[in-house]
């Protein structure tokens, strides 16, 4: 396989040079388990696990190698499997904090080019959600475009295309119906050769049967909800990239029941945001509060009907989880560094007394 096919280029080359004078060789995460990843390298699929060495070093859960990551790996002698020296520089991660573990982030897909935010056009549909998808997809350094599924369950879909634009500014919106194969070609502009995108969505949005025609065969198992009763049965159950017709990697995930932020910038909620941050930007004083201080083009524009109530207090209530997320997650990152700084002073130290012992 081609590396370049598999999304390789001019910048990972460089972070690939200071490996490039041993038998390494690098590889892409298709699929990441708990102990080991399936990888493709050019000479084909191999079986990964990482060294004893590459799991010291590691600090933190999220530096280890996830779908979508390149990995330098040095494959054994005559065997299918290989060890992963390294994770290389990641250029964009969609993260969220770990689901019932208040201080793991998650890589949910490493190195994606697009974001593609399903939603179904049924009881699913909420546009409080979105914004909140957005404001992760716009913080992962990928480009976000809102997918809305299931048309042909929607009986006013110009109306509901109107209000979703309305939260999503910056992002393409697009309707189709995956189980009617209608409106499948407005995917194709991200749909190119080495450009990776992943699916992201609540359960049962349809995110494997978007993906299974992307690739022209049933390749992904899809699920039907009215069977559980509505419940949100996950069918798909682990991350996977797949190699599409058109040359582009689509990587399939689980459902997500809840999108808890990892340390997302102010910058990704302005980006979310971006028509409330133009009225904040005309405010009288430029340190308002939105609180009844004079001149607040706030509170003009929620007057006017301009800018509807329930984005503006959703707004508030993201900056301020947005705030929370951000400085757990800064003492998380403290407090794994400062414990691997005591794992090093304890093995100094042993090492020390090793040496006297001698
Ligand atoms: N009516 C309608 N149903 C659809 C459409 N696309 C998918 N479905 C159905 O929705 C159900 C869920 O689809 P999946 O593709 O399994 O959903 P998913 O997002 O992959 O779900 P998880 O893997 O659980 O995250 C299946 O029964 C699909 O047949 C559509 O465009 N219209
Ligand atoms: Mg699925
Ligand atoms: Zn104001």
């Amino acid at each position: 396989m081609n590396l370049s096919s598999l999304g390789w280029d001019d910048a990972l080359e460089a972070h690939f040079e200071p490996y490039q004078n041993s038998d390494f060789q690098v590889a892409r995460v298709i699929r990441a388990h708990k102990h080991a990843c399936d990888v493709i390298s050019s000479n084909g699929p191999l079986i990964a696990t990482c060294t004893g060495r590459l799991l010291h070093e590691t600090l933190t859960h999220a530096e280890l190698p996830a779908v979508g990551d390149w990995v330098v790996v040095r494959p054994r002698e005559g065997e299918t499997n290989a060890d992963i020296h390294a994770v290389l520089p990641r250029r964009t991660k969609f993260s969220r904090r770990a689901a019932g573990d208040r201080d793991m982030e998650q890589i949910v897909a490493a190195n994606i080019d697009t974001v593609f935010l399903v939603t179904s056009l049924d009881e699913n549909y909420n546009l409080r959600r979105i914004e909140r998808f957005l404001i992760t997809a716009w913080e992962s350094g990928a480009e976000p475009v809102v997918v809305l599924n299931k048309t042909d369950l929607h009986s006013n879909l110009e109306e509901a295309i109107a209000e979703v634009v309305a939260v999503a500014p910056g992002a393409p919106v697009i309707a189709l119906s995956a189980r009617d194969s209608i409106g499948l070609d407005t995917l194709d502009p991200w749909l190119k050769p080495g450009r990776t995108i992943a699916l992201l969505g609540s359960s049962g949005v349809g995110k494997s049967t978007i993906i299974n025609r992307i690739l022209g065969e049933d390749i992904q198992d899809t699920g039907d909800l009215s069977e559980e009763n509505g419940k949100g049965r996950h069918t798909t159950t682990r991350r996977e990239l797949l190699v599409g017709p058109s040359g582009a990697l689509v990587i399939d995930t689980p459902g997500m029941r809840e999108l808890q932020f990892w340390q997302t910038g102010m910058s990704a909620i302005e980006d979310t945001f971006d028509d409330i941050h133009t009225i904040t930007g005309q405010c009288k004083f430029h340190d308002c509060r939105h609180n009844g201080e004079p001149g607040c083009a706030v509170h003009s524009a929620l007057e006017a009907g301009t800018l509807e109530d329930t984005r503006w207090q959703s707004y508030l209530k993201l900056q301020r989880e947005q705030a929370f997320a951000d400085r757990q997650a800064k003492a998380s990152l403290e407090r794994a560094a400062n414990s691997s700084w005591k794992k090093m002073s304890q093995l100094a130290k042993e090492r020390a007394n090793w040496k006297k012992d001698l």
